[in-house]
């Protein structure tokens, strides 16, 4: 008995022991598969006691995906080709690289399209939100948007096919449909109202400093490529190939798990690499943007416009009722907008970013926003009193959970790949989340400091451009509509 409990004890110690090691996906940026960030803030990401969630809005990165071709297709290309036109000896962790060759294998349909580990973490949120939610009926349809690249389109199908596979309604066709709105991609003359509305920003190009990224990677890179090289003998390793190399680990991981490229860096280059992924986005398409907040902000007020109307409402002459849950789906450069026009991770402490130094304290990590299916939620709660520890029943009459009482109050909270984030100043309610008032206050401040879509990305001569997101009360122009889950045979 005793030796039992002792061996279950090492074996906890050994688990978490290798729980705590050092883990390079959770440190690969975008090329990393999903994963829950960890709890930044110490908030537990579970809905606080006495608290339902009756809303939500999730904006989601497409799972995990193949390279993209010309590019990063062919940095594997040359790789392959520089480790095979030589005779040489690899030694170590760069054993394997003599036998090593790209893991695609149908050139013309995979590259920039899922991989199934990407259909299967799309799937699982499904089930997911259904599970954590339930703020859909059993039978309901769903509708959720998309911008329209085959990857984004995928995932919220394989979204839809996770979300809706309960119970025996495949042959039904009026039942548990799920419909995607698709809305126009990377095009300019939507302006605010995409998901993808950096295009329709003329001025957004102009803040984008994500070239910080090269000059960091320039600094560390030639150190790996002159260690790498003690490995091989025969064969010498320049800085163009560590790049390739260590995108890799993830990518190959979430192609056919093969994780050999994880093996070959230590801990401090992956941190360096994680970095590099940290300024790119930071600068590109987040708060080191001066057009990153004005970009994100028209979503953010949509959200929160549908947030105080509340659930099961219709808006004012909407064409469509949203559904509580607000699925919409995008691009990793479409998240950081998100961030900034929130004002979230922004410490005066920890922003912005240094451009060559790394601050160890800093929220901002590519790795917890944008890997694939990078997500950020923001919930509405409606809170009372939690259950106390004895609750009396009266024959007949059940007892309204706690948050569905006639007496709740309402709370939002922000949740970045599940870990809540708090809404700077605004942590008075349950879980440290932000009375719904308040909320809807800070946002409006928001937007006065931000500006509006059309004037400050340099609109104003344009007759019909618009800032503000409706796409969620109302089809948009050139937004097409179809039905994913396969009809009855
Ligand atoms: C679909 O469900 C509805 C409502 O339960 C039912 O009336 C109908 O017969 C079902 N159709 C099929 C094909 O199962
Ligand atoms: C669900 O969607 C299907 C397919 O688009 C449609 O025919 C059906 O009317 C919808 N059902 C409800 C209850 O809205
Ligand atoms: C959109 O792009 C087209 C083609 O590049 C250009 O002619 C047009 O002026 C742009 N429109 C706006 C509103 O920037
Ligand atoms: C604005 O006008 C342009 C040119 O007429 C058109 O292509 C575009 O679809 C319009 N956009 C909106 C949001 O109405
Ligand atoms: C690195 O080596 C490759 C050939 O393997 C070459 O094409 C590339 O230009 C080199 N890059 C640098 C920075 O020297
Ligand atoms: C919204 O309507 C659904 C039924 O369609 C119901 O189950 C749910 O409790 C309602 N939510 C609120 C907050 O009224
Ligand atoms: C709804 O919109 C109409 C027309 O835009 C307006 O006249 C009316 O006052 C609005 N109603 C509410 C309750 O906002
Ligand atoms: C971050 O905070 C600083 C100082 O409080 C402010 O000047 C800056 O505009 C903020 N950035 C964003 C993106 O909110
Ligand atoms: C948008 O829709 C209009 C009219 O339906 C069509 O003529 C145009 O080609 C569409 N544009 C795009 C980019 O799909
Ligand atoms: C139609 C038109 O003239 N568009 C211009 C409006 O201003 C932006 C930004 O200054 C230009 O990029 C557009 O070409």
């Amino acid at each position: 008995m005793r030796r039992a409990l002792l061996l279950a004890f090492i074996q906890t110690a050994l688990y978490s022991s290798v729980l705590a090691k050092f883990n390079p996906l959770h440190h690969s940026g975008p090329a990393a598969p999903y994963f829950n960030a960890p709890p930044q803030f110490g908030i537990s990401d579970e809905t606080p006691p006495g608290c339902v969630v009756d809303q939500a809005a999730y904006i989601v990165r497409h799972g995990a995906r193949y390279p993209e071709p010309g590019g990063s297709v062919d940095g594997w290309e040359s790789l392959f080709a520089k480790f095979q036109s030589s005779d040489y000896t690899a030694s170590g962790s760069l054993a394997f690289m003599p036998s090593w060759t790209p893991a695609i294998d149908a050139m013309a349909n995979e590259p920039l399209y899922l991989t199934t580990a990407g259909a299967m973490e799309a799937f699982n949120l499904g089930v997911e939100l259904r599970q954590r939610y339930g703020l859909t009926q059993g039978g309901d349809n769903l509708t959720v948007w998309s911008a329209s690249q085959q990857r984004v389109e995928d995932t919220a199908s394989y979204f839809l096919d996770g979300y809706l596979s309960q119970g025996n309604f495949l042959l039904n066709k009026t039942l548990n449909r799920g419909t995607i709105v698709t809305l126009p991609d990377s095009v300019n003359f939507t302006f605010a109202n995409s998901l993808t509305p950096g295009n329709g920003c003329p001025l957004y190009p102009t803040g984008d400093k994500s070239a910080l990224a090269n000059t960091f990677r320039a600094s560390y890179q030639p150190a790996i490529a002159q260690r790498l090289n003690t490995m091989l003998d025969g064969l010498e390793l320049n800085v163009t190939d560590i790049g390739p190399m260590m995108d890799l680990c993830g990518f190959q991981t979430v192609i056919n798990g093969n994780k050999e490229f994880c093996g070959i860096f230590t801990d401090d280059e992956w941190l360096d690499y994680e970095y590099a992924d940290d300024l790119n986005y930071y600068y590109g398409s987040g708060p080191g943007n001066p057009f990153s907040a004005v970009v994100g902000f028209p979503y953010v007020k949509a959200v929160t416009d549908l947030l105080v109307v509340g659930p099961n409402k219709t808006t004012n002459g909407s064409t469509i009722i949203p559904p509580n849950l607000l699925m919409s789906f995008t691009h990793d450069n479409n998240i950081p907008p998100i961030v900034s026009a929130l004002g979230i991770w922004n410490e005066s402490t920890v922003s912005p970013l240094s451009p060559t130094t790394p601050n160890t304290q800093r929220h901002f990590r590519s790795s917890f926003l944008v890997n694939f299916l990078g997500h950020i939620a923001i919930e509405r709660l409606s809170c009372d009193q939690p259950l106390p520890f004895s609750v009396k029943h009266v024959a007949g009459q059940i007892v309204p959970r706690p948050g569905k009482s006639s007496d709740t109050k309402q709370y939002v909270r922000i949740r970045i790949n599940d870990a809540p984030v708090p809404v700077p100043g605004c942590t008075s309610g349950p879980g440290s989340t932000c009375p719904l008032s308040d909320f809807a206050d800070y946002v409006t401040e928001r937007g006065k400091t931000i500006g509006n879509f059309v004037d400050v990305c340099g609109l104003k001569n344009v007759s019909n451009a618009t800032s503000s997101v409706t796409f969620f009360t109302d089809f948009p122009p050139n937004s097409t509509v179809f039905t994913p889950l396969p009809e009855a045979m």
